[in-house]
């Protein structure tokens, strides 16, 4: 067994008397991939601290759960610079998208590239997310939009999650955008969906599904279509709801018991009152918000009324989120929704954790995963305060040093 001592750990359990579940002056015990007890160091049993047989000193550092980023498109070709440019020059998100830009730009080029030239690319991006302190990660598919595409892009997901110390998991989101060559036959498209599903879920690539509920992408009718799919396969799904417009997406995700409603801006209040009652968290993108310099905020206050859970996640993605850093999007939660630095380190551990139907993970408890990062700083709410700083120190993966 591993110990680690002279630190002071947020364990970020719910329900604790002190902000964060913080413990002063803690002790951390490892059982292989496990934790085996969390608590004051003088409260370690002697038994257990005579049984580690590796002593760590943390010197003073913070240790939070492993962060959990738990919405990225993180796996893309090419890059959309030229469509931030026509967007300042005051071309409109929903305006390019229409045009055959938007995602259909980044489905030509992530057609057009291999699965190790988008292992090249994407291995950038991961190891940024990587530094600070990221520990699982979930990755959506959505640039291929065929078969072979959609596939390959999940492989190179896979693969990335082998060749690291991390957890990848997958979502396919085949409803993302209607494809060129299905212009005008939608709902064909969404037959293609729905054969493409069975067949990747059977290669053991699929953990979630998900799709885009907007007038730019695909319909309620649509979307229930492909989310019964998913149910017939056992499949837990997720939904980008009310980003641009209120579809009605979030209480037709919940119908569905989705494990996520993601952006939520124009999010009503039978939405956030279905969410609550299907225990569907809220995942709310301050990337996506900021960079299409939205104006609308999500509904936080109601959101906290109704007791639903909050996660924040990167939403990294070429076109309107282009970001690497979670610790940023906690920054931005925090300046831009005002959320509570409390509130948004939750967001990226605990309730992510629970977007992602994962109650291994998330909080630092005994019997929880190993998956922890130490921090160069005094407080927690550092974490959330700097602007492009990275504190971390290490990251243990399963009890072992990434
Ligand atoms: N909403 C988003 O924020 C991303 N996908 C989605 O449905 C953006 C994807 C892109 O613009 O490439
Ligand atoms: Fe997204």
């Amino acid at each position: 067994m591993k110990l680690w001592t002279h630190c002071s750990v947020a364990t970020m359990a719910a329900g604790t008397a002190q902000p964060y579940g913080l413990i002063e002056d803690a002790a951390l015990v490892v059982d292989g991939a496990l934790l085996r007890w969390v608590g004051a160091r003088a409260d370690l049993p002697a038994e257990l601290d005579a049984a580690c047989t590796q002593r760590n000193d943390a010197r003073g550092a913070l240790i939070t759960p492993g962060l959990i980023d738990c919405h990225t498109h993180l796996i893309y070709g090419g890059d959309r610079a030229h469509e931030f440019e026509a967007r300042l020059g005051g071309a409109t998100y929903e305006d390019i998208a229409r045009q055959g830009g938007g995602i259909a730009s980044t489905v030509r080029s992530t057609r057009a590239a291999s699965a190790d030239e988008l292992k090249v690319q994407s291995r950038v991006r991961l190891k940024q997310l990587l530094g600070e302190g990221v520990t699982t990660l979930e990755i959506k598919s959505g640039y291929g939009l065929t078969l072979e595409h959609e596939r390959k892009m999940l492989q190179v997901a896979r693969d990335l999650g082998r060749e690291n110390k991390l957890d990848v998991r997958t979502t396919f989101l085949g409803a993302h955008a209607l494809p060129a060559e299905f212009a005008d036959r939608s709902d064909d498209y969404v037959d293609e969906v729905l054969t493409m599903l069975p067949l990747l879920h059977s290669e053991g690539l699929v953990d979630a599904v998900d799709a885009f509920c907007e007038r730019i992408a695909f319909s309620p009718a649509q979307v229930a279509r492909v989310f019964e799919a998913a149910r017939s396969l056992g499949l837990p799904v997720k939904l980008h709801a009310e980003q641009l417009s209120d579809s009605g997406g979030a209480q037709l995700a919940a119908r569905f018991e989705a494990l996520s409603c993601d952006h939520l801006e124009w999010l009503s209040e039978e939405g956030a009152a279905a969410m609550a009652a299907a225990q569907t968290v809220a995942v709310l993108l301050p990337g996506a918000f900021y960079f299409l310099r939205e104006t609308k905020v999500p509904p936080i206050a109601m959101l906290r009324r109704h007791g639903v859970a909050i996660a924040i996640a990167s939403d990294c993605n070429p076109g309107s989120s282009p970001c690497t850093s979670l610790l940023l999007m906690l920054n931005m939660a925090c300046t831009l929704f005002r959320l509570t630095p409390e509130e948004a380190l939750a967001g990226a551990t605990r309730h992510a954790a629970q977007a992602l139907g994962l109650n291994d993970r998330g909080v630092l408890a005994a019997g929880k995963r190993a998956d922890f990062v130490l921090w160069d700083v005094q407080r927690a709410a550092q974490l959330a305060y700097a602007l492009g700083a990275n504190p971390c120190i290490q990251t243990i993966f399963k009890g072992e040093t990434r």
